[in-house]
């Protein structure tokens, strides 16, 4: 049996450690040594590694004193290593189980063999074939690449991931790692291996788990560092590659890379004139080793820039640098109206001056008039205050005072978002709006939270998987916060690591149920939305599902009410309101149970549909803290508790102990519950009481006036 000595450099990888390990030890192929190189980790880490380390006596550790880079530790491992075969396994990734057998199996008298690299954001991937599925169809899946065209490509992705290598074949080309540079340092050691092999064969069902990391900010992986950092550690590795070797076909894929890599990253970096000093010495030393003749494919205006850096005149690179800017954002421009658009903001729009009376609100990413935006500019316009109001929304709607509307993304919303000295909105608007120095913005936010939120989420399963990226550096703009209650704060501070000031006056979208919580106003809401009024009102409203979804923002919801049996039972006393989330696409099909079922998903304000129902249904969404102040009934219906929980988001609180109504996970339940309604409230109270203080107390129909007085100074 022949050893694999699978070597993981390691630096303060703590969270993803044990499942990267575990995936090894997991592997259906045993023989194997895992070597640990700690490459000088923080303390957790390093406290990590030595429990994990006990774990098995096939794992080794080995810990350097200062760091020394990625590249040094692999190196290190591979004079450590006693095995036969070499296989380097980074410390936040995760094998499939089969993937060493596979690899192993295979690779007979090759000197490498490749298995397939798979970028994943999760830390759990259900799709992975069987060993017993993928012998099936062996002979068919194993490709081995036979270098018709030029072999370089085979490391597009610069990596040694992935493959396994005969350690004689390391030892007797001496192949080792860069050890000068933090990025790129895999070229150094795949660029003498591929001059010295004919042939790799690459076999598909053998899987590496390349983890994506969705937190670059509090732990960026190697290539999530600063631009600069990255451009010079590949300059450096261009120039130290063509300085080392000269085969044709080497150089046709360095100087191709290279070019790439100037027209999509660096140029980019330019866009801010100053960054051209900071590398142009380096970027003029790795021009001057372009070989011409792969010059002559190029665009005009790449040839010419190339000459000007040659021309070491860096005042004549940065004119024609421009130029290229221009034209790319021309090009750009032209290519969608939504570009031009944005073209027109930054370049026209921002340069008008910032009109001090305006005021643009936005609900719900414009779906609807809602939420605390409503009330704050409900109560501006009451009180009469000298505002010039503005209101982001998808369709154009009726509306109180009848501010000026604009459509979601139109050149008009860019034109108010531009000029208007406040932006009030309850979610996040999009990264491509600059705020001003003039700008404040009031960020209201959407609720209490239960799921947790940005920072203290882990594994990212929604559509958008750069959520963490984006919301820090949409965050940053918001000037003030609107919080619930205390709890709320502390959360916000921590999870939106936001440091500026916290109003910590409730949330103005529930000024409404202090002051409208009167037998008229609801008699007369009942009937502005066509609800009868001789029965009672049971309101379900879920919440969303991040890994249920159509698109990104579309989300998906099946209803597990069963709503033939409800009206069965409930028909003579009740009716229901249907009210997804807002991200939900799905359509509702209530067809059937007219007069029973009444929809309102697409209802603009939430909070008039809390008052005019007597009991609440919902599940995770942060719907219950609010309408826990009108002190009336909630049912949980958690038919996915162990799932939306403990696998999609986690929750700050303990809802089996902490929520103000029973958890029911059946329709049955559902029903049996709401026919003993008072009992069930009766046995909640103390609970409901000690729910009530926690969450509502800051709320008392005054939030609209507190904010409006600080944040307008009126
Ligand atoms: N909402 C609604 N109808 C629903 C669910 C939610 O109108 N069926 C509104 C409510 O105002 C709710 C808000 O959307 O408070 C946020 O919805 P959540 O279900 O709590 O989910 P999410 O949008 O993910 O926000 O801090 C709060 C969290 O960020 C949750």
């Amino acid at each position: 049996m022949s050893t694999i000595s699978v070597i993981m450099a390691i630096y303060n990888t703590e969270e993803f450690l044990e499942q990267s390990i575990q995936s090894v030890l997991d592997q259906s192929y045993q023989t194997f040594e895992l070597l640990l190189i700690d490459d000088n980790s923080n303390e957790t880490c390093d406290r990590k590694i030595k429990e994990l380390a006990g774990l098995d006596n096939r794992i080794k550790c080995f810990q350097f004193q200062e760091r020394k880079g990625v590249g040094a530790a692999r190196n290190y491992g591979i004079e450590q290593a006693s095995g036969e075969y070499i296989y380097f396994l980074d410390s936040d990734d995760y094998l499939s189980p089969n993937t060493l057998q596979l690899l192993l199996e295979n690779i007979g008298e090759y000197d490498m063999i490749s298995g397939k690299l798979k970028r994943t954001h999760l830390s759990e991937v259900t799709e992975e074939p069987t060993v017993s599925d993928s012998n099936m169809d062996l002979k068919d899946e194993i490709k081995v690449k036979l270098f018709k065209e030029n072999k370089f490509n085979l490391i597009r992705n610069n990596s040694v991931l992935n493959r396994l290598i005969k350690k004689d074949f390391i030892l007797s080309h001496h192949l080792c790692f860069a050890e000068d540079t933090e990025r790129y340092a895999d070229l150094a050691f795949m660029v003498p291996a591929l001059l010295n092999t004919r042939e790799i064969p690459y076999i598909k069902s053998s899987l590496y788990y390349k983890r994506r990391r969705n937190d670059p900010l509090s732990n960026p992986a190697l290539m999530q560092a600063p631009a600069e950092d990255r451009i010079k550690d590949f300059l450096h590795m261009y120039i130290f590659l063509k300085e080392n070797y000269t085969q044709e076909d080497l150089n046709v894929f360095l100087d191709k890379k290279f070019l790439n890599y100037y027209r999509k990253t660096i140029v980019r970096f330019f866009r801010i004139n100053e960054n051209v000093d900071s590398v142009f010495p380096q970027l003029l030393e790795a021009v001057n080793r372009i070989d011409n003749n792969h010059l002559v494919t190029k665009s005009a205006i790449l040839k010419k820039e190339i000459v000007a850096i040659k021309s070491a005149d860096i005042e004549r690179f940065k004119k024609v640098n421009l130029k290229h800017l221009r034209l790319r954002k021309l090009r750009n421009a032209v290519k969608s109206k939504g570009r031009l658009f944005t073209q027109i903001y930054r370049s026209v729009f921002l340069k008008m001056p910032v009109k001090k009376n305006m005021v643009v609100f936005e609900s719900f990413l414009g779906k609807n008039y809602s939420d605390s935006p409503k009330y704050i500019y409900e109560y501006m316009l009451e009180n009469k205050l000298d505002f010039h109001y503005v209101w982001i929304f998808n369709e154009k709607r009726k509306v109180p005072g009848n501010p000026t509307q604009v459509r979601r993304f139109s050149l008009r919303y860019y034109y108010y978002l531009a000029r208007a000295k406040y932006w009030v909105s309850n979610s996040r608007m999009p990264r491509r709006l600059n705020k001003r120095d003039e700008n404040i913005y009031l960020q209201t936010w959407h609720g209490t939270p239960l799921k947790t939120l940005v920072f203290d989420m882990k594994d990212i399963h929604s559509a958008d998987p750069k959520y963490k990226q984006n919301f820090y550096k949409q965050s940053r703009r918001w000037d003030y916060l609107s919080s619930p209650n205390r709890y709320s704060s502390d959360i916000f501070k921590r999870a939106f690591l936001f440091d500026k000031e916290m109003l910590e006056f409730g949330y103005p979208r529930n000024d409404i149920l202090y002051q409208k919580n009167t037998e008229k106003d609801i008699f007369n809401l009942k009937q502005k939305m066509n609800l009868p009024t001789d029965k009672k009102v049971v309101l379900y409203a879920p919440t969303w599902r991040d890994d249920e979804f159509y698109a990104r923002g579309k989300y998906k919801f099946t209803l597990q009410l069963d709503l033939e049996r409800m009206q069965k039972h409930l028909g003579d006393d009740y009716v229901v309101l249907l009210r997804m989330h807002y991200f939900i696409a799905s359509q509702m099909d209530i067809s059937g149970f007219e007069g029973f079922v009444y929809d309102f998903s697409s209802y603009d304000d939430i909070a008039e549909l809390y008052l005019v129902s007597d009991i609440l249904i919902t599940d995770y969404s942060s719907v219950f803290f609010d309408y826990a102040n009108l002190k009336r009934p909630i049912l949980f219906y958690t038919y996915d508790l162990e799932r939306y929980r403990d696998k999609l988001r986690g929750f700050y609180i303990d809802i089996e102990e902490e929520v103000p109504g029973p958890l029911v996970k059946t329709s049955d339940e559902v029903i049996r519950a709401i026919q003993n309604i008072d009992s069930v409230q009766n046995e909640y109270q103390e609970k409901y009481e000690a729910f009530y203080n926690r969450f509502c107390t800051w709320d008392d129909g005054y939030a609209s006036e507190k904010t409006v007085k600080k944040v307008f100074k009126q």
